[in-house]
Order: C-alpha cells, then structure tokens, then sequence
C-alpha cells in the first residue's frame, strides 16, 4: 500500500484544501493528514475559527481522506514519516524547498496551489461585506 502524507490547519475548508488532498490521494492508495493542533498553530502565528476537533471531524468525512493525526510541531516529521511507513510527503508550491530534508526519507512532492482562494481571504471578503453593509445602514465601523 502506497502511504501519502500531508499537513496543515486546515480551517474553514475551500476548494484549494480539496484540491491538494484530491491529488495527495491519487498519489497513493491512502492518504494521512497531519493536522495542526490550536496550540501549534498559535506557534505558526494562526487563529483557526474551528477547532481542531472540528476541523478533525470535517477532514474525517472527506472521501481523499484516510486518516488525520495532530501536528504538535515543526520537528515531527520525519518521525511521522518513518514511524507510519510514508511513501510520499505532498504540500502546496507555497512551501516549496521547505521539506527537502524528507528526501531523504520518502518523495517529496509540491503540488501548485489553488489560485483566488485562502482561508485569508474568506475571513477578508466577509470581513468587507460586513462592513459595507454596516455602512448602507450608516452604522459605520
Ligand atoms: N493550499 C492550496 N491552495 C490554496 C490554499 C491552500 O493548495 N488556495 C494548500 C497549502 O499549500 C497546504 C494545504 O492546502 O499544502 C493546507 O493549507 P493550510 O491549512 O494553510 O496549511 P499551512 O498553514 O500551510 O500548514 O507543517 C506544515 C504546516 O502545517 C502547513
């Protein structure tokens, strides 16, 4: 069985969260998603607004996804791919080069991100909206 592995937060799931864990997946027969907790996202300077046992349960019920296990921290990963028997270490080209040191261990993959769409920006966009209907209500800021 050919294992994949990849990381992240994660939070308010889109469209380029289910493009990378497509592809991830069909690059193997099953596929481990290593989740950030809330505290190591507090550590990569995140505010999930799910929690991680929401944003657990959300990954869990995606069909790409075979399991999902906690990222605690930067240091893990070599032993998470040692440890689950990982052929293959996908992420976004937005870390591209990051992860090299696991060539040494499995294949490392960047796959191209999903262009006009972050967790960023959704929180933004409502953000905006928000505001601008304030605004037509002359509730200002
Ligand atoms: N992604 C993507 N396209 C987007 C947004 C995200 O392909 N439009 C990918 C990212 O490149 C990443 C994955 O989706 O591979 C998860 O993105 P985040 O939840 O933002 O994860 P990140 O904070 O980058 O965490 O140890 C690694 C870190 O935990 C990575």
């Amino acid at each position: 069985m050919k294992k994949v592995i990849t990381y992240g937060t994660f939070d308010l799931l889109h469209a380029g969260h289910i493009n990378i864990l497509r592809r991830a997946r069909e690059l193997g027969d099953y596929l481990i998603v290593v989740l950030s907790t809330d505290e190591f996202n507090a550590v990569k300077n995140k505010r999930a607004y799910y929690s991680y046992e929401d944003r657990r349960l959300i990954l869990s019920a995606i069909r790409y996804v075979d399991e999902v296990i906690p990222e605690y921290n930067w240091e893990q990963k070599i032993d998470d791919v040692v440890r689950n028997q990982v052929d293959v270490f996908v992420m976004g080209d937005d870390w591209k080069g990051k992860f090299d040191f696991l060539k040494d261990y499995c294949e490392v993959v960047y796959l191209p991100r999903t262009e006009g769409i972050s967790t960023t920006k959704i929180k933004e966009d409502l953000y905006q909206k928000d505001m601008a209907k304030k605004e037509d209500k002359g509730e200002g800021a």
